[in-house]
């Protein structure tokens, strides 16, 4: 049933709130699970698709899709890893490094936090500004070979915090705010560490990525 309404591209509400598929195999790796707290997949064309960069910043910024692949191109091959215990391996990631994009807003340097919202209106997160500079956290437009990223991943662009549970990884990314402090995200608010570090959080004893 749910598989059904995602082949139909229409959006599917599933009883919990969550949607919970398996969607494919990679090689080397366990499959990949597709979530949204939200119930729905948002499907975002790169032709309407717009980020905010907002707040702190010397420089608002509203990039379409082909202004954030001209930010930059970095590749980021690591595994992925749900708090909840699947792991998917060496997964290839090609964005823009969040510092990157930061950078070119004019991000004040003595901010100490970055939020993201998505654009199923639901889910948010967020990085300290130091997390948020590592070269290992993209804006991420493709994911596995895939351009733009599918939209059950995310796309057409999502976040990718390489070292972090997966939870950090924002899907369907389209709002960047630099703020004073960040705020607990989506599932932090329900008790999910701040600092999602594989192996070193939530009392999980996954090797760490970093
Ligand atoms: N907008 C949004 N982003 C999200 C989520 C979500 O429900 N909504 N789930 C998070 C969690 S817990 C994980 S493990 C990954 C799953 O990514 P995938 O759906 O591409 O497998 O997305 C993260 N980003
Ligand atoms: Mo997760």
């Amino acid at each position: 049933m749910v598989l059904g309404v995602l082949a139909a591209g229409v959006a599917g509400v599933v009883a919990g709130g969550r949607l919970r598929v398996v969607s494919r195999l990679l090689p080397g790796g366990d499959s990949f699970r597709i979530y949204s707290v939200a119930g729905f997949l948002p499907t975002i064309s790169t032709a309407e698709y717009r980020l905010r960069v907002h707040g702190k910043v010397a420089r608002p910024l509203e990039l379409t899709f082909d202004e954030v692949t001209s930010l930059g191109g970095s590749r980021v091959v690591a595994d992925f890893q749900c708090v909840t215990g699947w792991r998917v391996d060496d997964v290839t990631w090609d964005g823009v490094r969040l510092s990157l994009v930061l950078d070119a807003a004019g991000a004040d340097r003595d901010a100490g936090g970055v939020m993201f919202r998505s654009a199923d209106g639901v889910y948010d997160e967020s990085l300290t500004m130091d997390q948020a500079r590592r070269d290992d956290v993209l804006v991420a437009y493709s994911m596995a070979g895939d351009e733009p990223i599918t939209s059950r991943h995310g796309g057409p662009v999502r976040l990718f915090v390489a070292p972090m549970y997966g939870y950090k990884s924002l899907k369907w990314l389209t709002e960047i705010e630099v703020v004073d402090q960040p705020a607990p995200g989506y599932w932090e608010r329900d008790g999910y560490d701040a600092d999602a570090w594989v192996g070193r959080s939530n009392d999980r004893g996954d090797a760490p990525t970093t």
